[in-house]
């Protein structure tokens, strides 16, 4: 990561972007046919990238499942991770218990190594809060709907985390969309001026629903955008699980260390929907997204592992099965609790609209209850 204003020594970690570099490339370890760059790189501890691997393989299957469950009409709206799992993963591991995690609302696989339940998730998914309730009480705050807003709460955590005398680290994420947002700028400026030690990850999939990168803005990239806050700042291979872990460590560090905030761009892909509601064959070329198919950032650890002969096909499909009967059980206990909640407060969507009830809503409840008893008999 490069300071924001010294024209620094260069290497490979430590790009100054402030200048238009037509040479500059994003810090990569791992190259897509799964080779390394730099021996040095890999984790002195290699249970550490299966466990890593596992994780993504884990979330890839999850996010499959909760699409054919929404299409079939048993879950709501979500947005999918396929694609953006080394990116989480990478970096969600770099923190622990005592850090906070501050997501957006596509940080599934991230969520799921804070510790929340497949059937905690399943639940949330089919829009019940109780889904959530377990992530609250750990450091982790609910997924941010509207985009850019969790930017100042994660400086706030921060910053009040240093008035108490803390050394946690606040890591949150954002897409390429949320640095449009006046809060992305408001929430760098504070972050400097502070020194409050966040870590700012932005996964750049290419796309903010349908307006792609080249609309979004006229910087050549986004983490520059950083430096005019006097934040460094790194661009790194999002589909490299290596690389994004070791450009996050080196931001945890300094966040904790020295009170630092730092910006990472991370460039991946989001190889599904935008959301559940939205068809991207009306926007992007399918060109595109084979393009990135062939940088799958599971191929590519798979790959590392195997060429260290960690892990083969069977080892893998060994696993596969174990995730497939893990998501089985965890719907089988979802749909139960979802029955309960849907017994327990079927008119629950009038509640807390106003603190008087309209007239127009009285009547839809009543209407409601009497389509409930119609439905019942
Ligand atoms: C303040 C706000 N404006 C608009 C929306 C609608 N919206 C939801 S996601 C999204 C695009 C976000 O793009 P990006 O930040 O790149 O994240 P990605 O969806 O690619 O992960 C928009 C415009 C919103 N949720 N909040
Ligand atoms: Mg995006």
């Amino acid at each position: 990561m490069t300071e924001p204003h010294s024209s620094g020594e260069r290497d490979q970690m430590t790009i100054l972007l402030a200048e238009p570099d037509p040479a500059f490339e994003p810090f990569r370890l791992l190259d897509r046919d799964g080779s390394l760059r730099d021996e040095a790189a890999v984790e002195p501890d290699i249970a550490m990238v299966e466990e890593m691997h596992e994780a993504m393989l884990r979330a890839r299957r999850v996010d499959e499942r909760l699409l054919s469950l929404q299409r079939r009409g048993d879950l709501g709206t979500f947005a999918p991770v396929k694609g953006q799992e080394a990116a989480q993963i990478g970096s969600i591991s770099c923190i622990g218990d005592e850090d906070w995690f501050v997501p957006s609302f596509r940080e599934m696989a991230a969520a799921l190594w804070r510790g929340q339940s497949l059937v905690d998730l399943l639940v949330a998914t089919a829009g019940w809060n109780e889904g959530l309730a377990t992530r609250q009480d750990a450091r982790n705050l609910p997924p941010a709907i509207p985009v850019a807003s969790q930017l100042p709460h994660a400086v706030g955590i921060a910053h009040a985390g240093r008035l108490r005398g803390e050394e946690s680290v606040v890591l949150t994420y954002f897409g390429d969309g949320a640095t449009s947002e006046g809060d992305f700028h408001e929430a760098l400026n504070f972050a400097s001026v502070l020194n409050a030690p966040v870590v700012f990850f932005c996964q750049n999939n290419g796309w903010a629903i349908s307006t792609p990168r080249a609309r979004q803005t006229g910087s050549r990239t986004l983490c520059q955008k950083a430096h005019a806050y006097g934040i460094s700042a790194a661009q790194v291979d999002g589909n490299d699980l290596l690389a994004v872990r070791a450009v996050t460590r080196e931001a945890v560090r300094r966040a904790r260390e020295e009170g630092r905030p730092s910006m990472i761009e991370a460039l991946t892909y989001r190889m599904e929907v935008h959301t559940t509601a939205d068809d991207p064959t009306r926007y992007r070329d399918d060109d595109e997204v084979e393009k990135w198919r062939a940088r799958d950032p599971i191929n590519r650890v798979q790959a590392l592992l195997k060429a260290r002969d960690q892990i083969d096909d069977e080892m893998i499909a060994a696993l596969e099965s174990q995730i497939e009967d893990e998501i089985n059980k965890a719907w089988d206990d979802a749909k139960e609790q979802i029955r309960e909640l849907e017994d327990g407060v079927p008119d629950a969507i009038f509640d807390h609209v106003f603190r008087e009830p309209t007239a127009e809503l009285d009547r839809q409840r009543d209407l409601f209850a009497k389509l409930e008893r119609r439905d019942d008999g």
